[in-house]
């Protein structure tokens, strides 16, 4: 989509009336942006400037409406997509949460879902707040709402909330953290030293040592903040403006009078986003379109409205069945335009038929693989194998229709003077089955020279053959001028060419039937080729998303987690998490959990294994 077609803002999630409603106008915009996207969201307290940072990554004065000018702006999650400054072909896609804390504005009882989702949504989120990050800033500001996380989010439907798999895989979908300070005007020293904002944001981060209850409450947050967010930024900021009365109307301010080190300072901001916030992803590396994007949006909120937990595998799964759903009716598609613009009917062979078929099935399955996902049980994989099945005996009954219809029309024209001649009596004579048969013989050398009869000539000659049987044995019969002795070797000679004839016909339906089978030998190692080369594709990037797993809990184990251990966190060898990361629990029948699961020269060697495995369960689902 063009994304510049959206010129405002526009809300996306409301929160009313004790529950949170998707704007469908918002959706339907979602829905038209095929590009991958990269979303940052902005949470924090009202009146902190946050809408007010947004307009800046929008590059506008104005957008997302500022605290000091509305006051009864819908609380939620508001919307704005803009084409990505610096990544062709992204949208960038900025998420400003509205209202949070702000009691004037209604119920704060879903705050923490909007929070929630705001982090579910990005893949960069921003927490905004003001002058320093200290311990007020970690307790006081939405106690509770990244302290909660692990209960408002899950990322397996199996698994209790508060299990210790979940909380390592929300490290695998979680967004990069920033942390944004407004108004800062601390030095940025540390024991006398100069620090950089990301060291000042880890040193605020650090656990106060320690046992007793006030430490394990000041620590959970930034123990929160450390699990979750692996990857962590700060930027902080000045006043914008050292006259307080102009900081009301900031946005009719232009750019080059605002305070030169804020200037500097949000450009940095900017940039860090424009060229690091990365594309949207989802976990084994799926990337997320504005389309996808929608959907995960009603998935998640829906969720939360029927009372259950916004689950990230569900999520997954509703993506992955409305898109593979899609991904079929592409490949149908695709397959029957080229069958249609490739093949001309009748084919002169079945092979010919089944040779083009095989060529466009060969694209349908790419096609299919292109756009299919998750699809863990060749569900759709299956659907597709069976629709072009379908599409392809379609065309070969066309094929055989066209060619019966073609070569009776032929024969006919052709016969025509035969058939005449029979009802003139024209055979009736002595020496007429000599004749009749130089007559035939004509039809059947005209017959011949007929191109592209089909793979219903020859049957079309049988019947025709047959249907003279009777008047070709009353001529043999009343020809005067042959002897009986002559009559019986004639009648025998015409036996014996039926009877070849007939063989002629077995045995091309023998070779057609060969043909279907090897052409169905064929669809059989073009899926399981392709689903390979899928799978070893999948697996690549989830070697690479493990390694990150790992090497963010090997961060956390290692960079001092000090304090008592929760129930969900406790504490574990590096050999320990080494082992849970790199191997999770198999179930034999998933092929994809056999591949994502084992180590990599394993999985090399399971992979032919997994695809016969596959090849016998799509070729007995082909069979029933
Ligand atoms: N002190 C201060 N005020 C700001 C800053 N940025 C914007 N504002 C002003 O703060 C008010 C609220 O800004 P807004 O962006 O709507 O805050 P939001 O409620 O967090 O979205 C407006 O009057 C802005 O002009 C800032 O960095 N510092
Ligand atoms: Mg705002």
């Amino acid at each position: 989509m063009a994304s510049e077609t959206m010129k405002a803002p526009m809300c996306l999630v409301e929160n009313k009336n004790k529950q949170l409603l998707v704007n469908p106008g918002a959706i339907q915009i979602l829905n038209s942006i095929s590009q991958p996207v990269v979303v940052v969201s902005i949470v924090g307290m009202y009146r902190t400037g946050k809408s007010y940072l947004m307009n800046c990554l929008a590059g506008q004065n104005h957008g997302f409406p500022l605290g000091s000018t509305v006051q009864s702006q819908t609380k939620g999650i508001w919307m704005w997509c803009v084409p990505h400054p610096t990544k062709p072909n992204h949208t960038l896609i900025l998420l400003d949460t509205e209202g949070l804390g702000d009691v004037e504005k209604g119920d704060p009882r879903n705050d923490a879902w909007i929070f929630a989702l705001a982090v579910l949504l990005s893949s960069t989120f921003v927490y905004n707040s003001m002058s320093t990050i200290n311990n007020d800033a970690l307790e006081k500001l939405h106690p509770g709402y990244v302290t909660k996380l692990t209960e408002l989010i899950r990322a397996k439907s199996s698994q209790r909330p508060d299990a210790i798999e979940d909380v390592r895989e929300f490290v695998s979908f979680f967004p990069d953290f920033i942390w944004t300070v407004r108004d800062f005007t601390l030095e940025l020293k540390l024991d006398g030293h100069c620090i950089t904002e990301d060291e000042y944001l880890e040193n605020a981060l650090k656990l106060i040592p320690g046992y007793g209850p006030q430490i394990q409450t000041s620590n959970w947050p930034r123990e929160c903040i450390r699990q979750f967010f692996p990857r962590r930024k700060c930027f902080v900021f000045d006043w914008p403006v050292s006259d307080p009365q102009l900081l009301a109307k900031i946005e009719n301010i232009p750019e080059s009078q605002l305070n030169p080190k804020f200037q500097k300072q949000s450009k940095t901001f900017c940039s860090h986003i424009f060229t690091h916030a990365s594309t949207k992803k989802l976990k084994e590396g799926i990337l997320v379109t504005g389309t996808r994007l929608g959907t995960l949006v009603e998935t998640y909120v829906d969720a939360i409205n029927s009372g259950t937990i916004p689950c990230l595998e569900n999520a997954v799964k509703t993506l992955a069945e409305r898109e593979n759903s899609i991904a079929v009716q592409r490949a149908v598609d695709h397959y029957s335009e080229q069958m249609a613009q490739r093949v001309r009917l009748p084919t002169d062979t079945l092979q010919e038929l089944l040779d083009v078929h095989t060529a466009c099935e060969k694209e349908a399955i790419a096609v299919f693989m292109e756009h299919s996902f998750s699809d863990n049980q060749w569900e759709f994989q299956k659907k597709l194998m069976a629709a072009i099945e379908k599409r392809k005996e379609d065309f070969m009954q066309r094929n055989e229709a066209s060619s019966l219809s073609y070569c009776q029309t032929e024969l006919e024209k052709l016969s025509e003077p035969l058939r005449e001649s029979i009802s003139h009596g024209a055979f009736s004579v002595p020496g007429g089955h000599s004749l009749y048969l130089e007559a035939r013989k004509k039809v059947k050398q005209g017959y011949k020279q007929v191109p592209r009869k089909g793979v219903k000539a020859n049957e079309v000659f049988q019947n025709f053959l047959k249907s003279l049987i009777t008047t070709e044995d009353s001529i043999l019969q009343s020809d005067k001028a042959l002897t009986d002795g002559q009559k019986a070797m004639a009648a025998e000679q015409a036996k014996k060419e039926a009877a070849k004839k007939e063989l002629e016909l077995t045995r091309q339906h023998q070779k057609e039937q060969e043909e279907m089978m090897e052409a169905q030998k064929r669809t059989f190692s073009e899926n399981m080729a392709q689903l390979q080369k899928k799978m070893e594709r999948e697996r690549e990037t989830l070697l690479r998303e493990q390694e990150r797993v790992l090497e963010h809990k090997l961060k956390v184990r290692i960079h001092g987690m000090e304090v008592p251990a929760r129930p969900w966190l406790p504490r574990k060898k590096k050999c320990d998490i080494v082992k849970e990361i790199m191997i999770p629990k198999r179930t034999p029948k998933d092929m994809y959990v056999i591949i994502k699961t084992s180590d990599l020269p394993r999985s090399w060697s399971t992979l032919p294994i997994v695809c016969n495995i596959g090849m016998q369960l799509l070729n007995s689902y082909m069979i029933g």
